[in-house]
């Protein structure tokens, strides 16, 4: 079997971990995360790797290089997914790192670091609307408030994580020390279809964007929907219709990516007019200034329309990460490494997906590898890659490696 096949493999094994019996969620600090933490430990096991997992639910391996207790150079992604999920988002990276580990293992004993490789817990947020919360816990920024943060079923945080072995009093032992790093290494795929329009498998990331992400409340007045008069109507359901379509309009005006992902009326009767509904919003630019003004216009838009309307409008703010900009010296050995497949002159473009480089990269440099996927399609089952592709990202992801080294 080729690494690429063993990866690929792997992806399926962990694609089988599920909380839904047809298609793929995994979410933070569940059964199914425990499942793929013990099996992503005995793979790393299997590559003479020291592991261990951290307290904020992340799963590390390490190889000591030329000396033991050297800084290391982190490689790794997420295993955390969004629901209806598709099999690469996250876990491509995992196990491309630990096949670079398997591959660099004999030779490790003549590297300048150790190299370590990491499978981040709570990447997406999707349980508990946190996202990054593992990378942020390990660049030593982890919120006091997310302890408090509750899933559909009133679980918090801190409950949670009790549940799952680990002791939020010691959170803080989960981050790691600037001079006992390197740098941070992350392959994943696409998430677009540029890499596919190009023509090229792989890609160097210069920036990754930073998203902010809210809950938006219309507060209206629930109704009989027959006996209530037009001028009596306070429809919330109305009011968050228009607030939506002015999303799509102003991210299109304004050049950023602006998403309301989840809609919910409330009290949801076929007979009754909307009193009150809460949806999600996600907002997204290269430049954060962009993406702040978004935020901005589409916050006052949607004050004076529902306000137009006699709704109330509240916009709550559960997640803001910063863009960051890709190391430019890490970001020069993933060139390389991308140079020695043979594409010499490799895409740069920046990510509009969020990724845990962007938490770790407060605690050391970041780069990434993009992996063309087909069509762009991700956070959706109809996730694809190629063999070849694969292939050409585990040379490349290695090579970086060395690159690195060679330095
Ligand atoms: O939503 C994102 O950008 C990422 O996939 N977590
Ligand atoms: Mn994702
Ligand atoms: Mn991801
Ligand atoms: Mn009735």
């Amino acid at each position: 079997m080729s690494d690429a096949q063993r990866v690929l493999e792997r992806c399926d094994e962990l694609a089988a971990v599920s909380a839904i019996a047809h298609g793929i969620e995994r979410v933070h600090l569940s059964p199914e995360h425990a499942k793929v933490n013990e099996l992503a430990a005995a793979w790393m096991t299997g590559t003479g790797m020291r592991t261990w997992r951290d307290q904020a639910g992340n799963q590390w391996g390490r190889l000591e290089g030329r000396e033991p207790g050297l800084p290391a150079l982190v490689l790794g992604s997420h295993l955390d997914t969004v629901t209806d999920a598709g099999r690469y988002d996250g876990m491509l990276g995992v196990l491309s790192a630990i096949e670079v580990a398997r591959r660099l293992a004999p030779r490790a004993a003549g590297l300048p670091f150790a190299l370590e490789v990491v499978a981040f817990s709570d990447e997406e947020g999707t349980r508990f609307s946190t996202a990054l919360t593992g990378s942020s816990a390990v660049a030593g920024n982890w919120h006091e408030e997310w302890w408090d943060r509750a899933d559909r079923d009133g679980v918090t945080v801190r409950q949670a994580a009790e549940a799952f072995g680990l002791d939020p009093a010691r959170i803080g032992e989960a981050a790691r020390r600037p001079d006992d790093l390197v740098g941070y290494l992350e392959l994943h795929i696409e998430q677009g279809p540029q890499l596919e329009a190009a023509g090229r498998a792989l890609g160097v990331v210069t920036s990754i964007a930073g998203a902010r992400r809210f809950t938006g409340r219309v507060v209206g007045e629930a109704r009989h929907a027959g006996g209530t008069p037009y001028p009596r109507r306070r429809d919330a359901l109305v009011g968050a219709a228009e607030v939506v379509l002015a999303v799509e309009r102003f991210a299109v005006e304004l050049g950023g990516i602006a998403t309301v992902g989840r809609l919910q009326a409330h009290p949801g009767g076929v007979n009754v007019v909307p009193g009150l509904v809460e949806f999600s919003l996600d907002v997204r630019a290269e430049h954060d200034e962009d993406r702040d003004a978004l935020v901005e216009r589409i916050h006052r838009h949607a004050e004076s329309t529902c306000a137009a309307r006699g709704l109330g409008f509240e916009l709550t703010e559960t997640h803001n990460a910063a863009g960051v900009t890709c190391d430019a010296g890490l970001a020069a050995c993933v060139t390389a490494g991308i140079a020695a497949t043979g594409d010499t002159a490799p895409p740069r473009l920046w990510s509009r997906a969020g990724h845990d480089a962007m938490a770790v990269a407060a605690v050391t440099p970041v780069a990434m590898l993009f992996v063309r996927c087909e069509d762009g399609v991700s956070h959706a089952p109809g996730e694809r890659v190629t063999l070849e592709d694969v292939a050409a990202g585990l040379d490349a992801f290695e090579a970086a490696v060395l690159d690195v080294a060679a330095r």
